[in-house]
């Protein structure tokens, strides 16, 4: 199995996981602030969370993906950093608990350490394609959320889910965790669904 069979034999999970009003509102400029403030927040929680997994999935990593998993690392971090002044700028706090499905996608991550490593990496390879396939679908969008729609649909976060993609498929080639690592895409579109759907309804905080 390689990472690409997933999204076409799961084409529909995927595309729920991918596609949304909340994008559409962010591309024809009608999305409710609320619901902004309510992704932002909630993003900065699920940021905060897949870098403190993606941390605990180094030191058990095959060496050909450790350069790879350490630079996603570092690009979290960032992400945390770029957050927070986003949040100052909009005055918003960042202090909030996190949303029952935010929290249900932070006991997923935290699975996956115990999972196989072909499905922990299958799973953060669909996390960060899910946003850049998401981001895509809201381009070019209003001025107001050029920095958003830019972060992750830039050339450069695009070359970086290919890499994701490359290191999934080395970790795919034996075929001894397909199983595993296909619930795990699985689980990730689901969430990545209900992550829309979440902040949509603009109640996360
Ligand atoms: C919910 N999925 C969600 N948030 C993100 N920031 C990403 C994926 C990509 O890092």
């Amino acid at each position: 199995m390689k990472p690409a069979d997933l999204l076409k034999r799961h084409a529909a999970a995927w595309q729920a996981a991918t596609r949304h009003p909340f994008l559409d509102a962010v591309r024809d400029g009608t999305l409710a602030q609320e619901a902004f403030a309510t992704w932002l927040v909630q993003d900065y929680c699920f940021a905060s969370d897949e870098f403190a997994v993606q941390a605990h999935l180094l030191p058990s990593a095959p060496r050909y993906a450790q350069n790879l998993l350490i630079r996603n690392v570092a690009a979290l971090e960032s992400e945390l950093t770029w957050f927070e002044a986003q949040a100052k700028t909009l005055n918003l706090s960042l202090n909030t608990s996190p949303h029952p499905v935010t929290a249900a996608y932070g006991k997923f991550m935290r699975t996956l350490e115990q999972r196989p490593f072909a499905a922990a990496i299958t799973a953060t390879w669909a996390i960060e394609r899910a946003y850049l396939e998401a981001w895509q679908s809201a381009l070019p969008g209003q001025p107001r959320y050029r920095d958003y729609i830019e972060r992750w649909t830039n050339p450069a976060f695009a070359s970086f889910v290919d890499e994701l993609e490359q290191t999934c498929a080395l970790a795919l080639a034996s075929g001894d965790a397909d199983k595993e690592a296909e619930a795990a895409f699985l689980e990730v579109a689901e969430l990545e669904r209900a992550f829309w759907d979440m902040a949509w309804s603009g109640t996360g905080q």
